[in-house]
């Protein structure tokens, strides 16, 4: 039975403060995205980019926040469509634009999941936990607020209304290094589990990782992973807009997504905050599907060794 796949693009930026993550999925169907999923033997759809009208500003008591009517506005429209991509398709590929772009893919994940009676969990390798709402956000950047979103934090009011609401106690975090002060406290307060670079430095990804997915499968879970650009080091990754010194080697990326692939846990991923216009020569694009290839079964010397439930 051949497995499928879709990918969809949502050319996001005004979530980040920097432009440029708008030529993100140009950049990866440039990159060969389809056509290295393609040649590990799944069909690829792609379902082109979701867009979104002209918005009138949306004000807000938080004078930092820019571009609040155009997030509301890309939630409304992704959410949907991730929907009915993950009704269709046994792995759809989202592909950002900054990472707001989850606040839509997340919740429509998380409905789907609904709709089948499984949990959603949530893999988030990224430098920042982006746990803000727009009250406590200091930098108005809404790229920062998705996780505190999906997990039905107070202080969305402006955003979509929340039809499934991912538990908390579904998420892990892997490669954080850089935390502001609400952030941190919220991560206490519900409990998420968070794995930044000094625990990884210390037990290595595949610790966390395996018993993280020993929870997915003790409970036949739905796995969403949404990869962030600046999960990685910079120096093996410089197109993102929010570079953190000291984040995830090369191998260790691979490892993930290796490991990920073997589970056969994975159902969605988000590929998020590529900014071409930092790329040199399209190496971070071409990083992004290389690691992707890792996660659809491409192996050195085997065979993929599980194939997707
Ligand atoms: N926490 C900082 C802020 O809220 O502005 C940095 C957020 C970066 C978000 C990028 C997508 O990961
Ligand atoms: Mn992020
Ligand atoms: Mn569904
Ligand atoms: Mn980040």
């Amino acid at each position: 039975m051949t497995r499928t796949c879709s990918l969809l693009g949502a050319a996001i930026d005004t979530g980040a403060s920097r432009p440029g993550c708008l030529m993100g999925p140009a950049s990866l169907r440039t990159a060969g995205l389809a056509e290295a999923i393609r040649a590990l033997g799944w069909a690829v759809t792609d379902l082109g980019d979701v867009t979104i009208a002209p918005q009138d500003p949306l004000p807000h008591a938080n004078a930092a926040i820019h571009h609040l009517a155009e997030m509301r506005a890309w939630i409304e429209a992704i959410a949907p469509k991730a929907h009915a991509a993950a009704s269709a398709h046994d792995l759809p590929v989202f592909m950002g634009g900054d990472h707001s772009i989850s606040a839509g893919t997340v919740a429509g994940m998380a409905r789907h999941a609904a709709d089948l009676g499984r949990p959603l969990y949530v893999l988030w390798l990224d430098a920042h936990p982006d746990l803000h709402s727009p009250d406590t956000t200091q930098s108005g950047n809404l790229h920062g607020t998705p996780v505190a979103y999906v997990t039905g934090q107070p202080g969305f009011d402006a955003y979509p209304p929340l039809q499934v609401a991912v538990d908390p106690a579904n998420i892990c975090m892997m490669g954080i290094r850089s935390v502001d002060s609400a952030e941190r406290d919220l991560i206490l307060k519900l409990g998420i589990d968070v794995h930044d670079m000094r625990a990884i430095d210390e037990t290595g990804v595949l610790v966390p990782l395996r018993r993280f997915l020993d929870r997915v499968r003790a409970t036949g879970g739905l796995l969403h992973v949404s990869f962030d650009v600046d999960f990685l080091d910079p120096g093996i990754a410089p197109a993102v807009g929010t570079t953190v010194p000291g984040g995830a080697t090369f191998r260790e990326a691979h490892l993930i997504m290796e490991t990920l692939c073997d589970s056969g846990l994975v159902s969605s991923l988000d590929l998020v905050e590529l900014n071409p216009f930092l790329d040199e020569r399209g190496r971070t694009a071409s990083l992004l599907c290389d690691l992707t290839a890792s996660l659809m079964g491409r192996r050195v010397l085997d065979r993929p060794t599980r194939s997707f439930a």
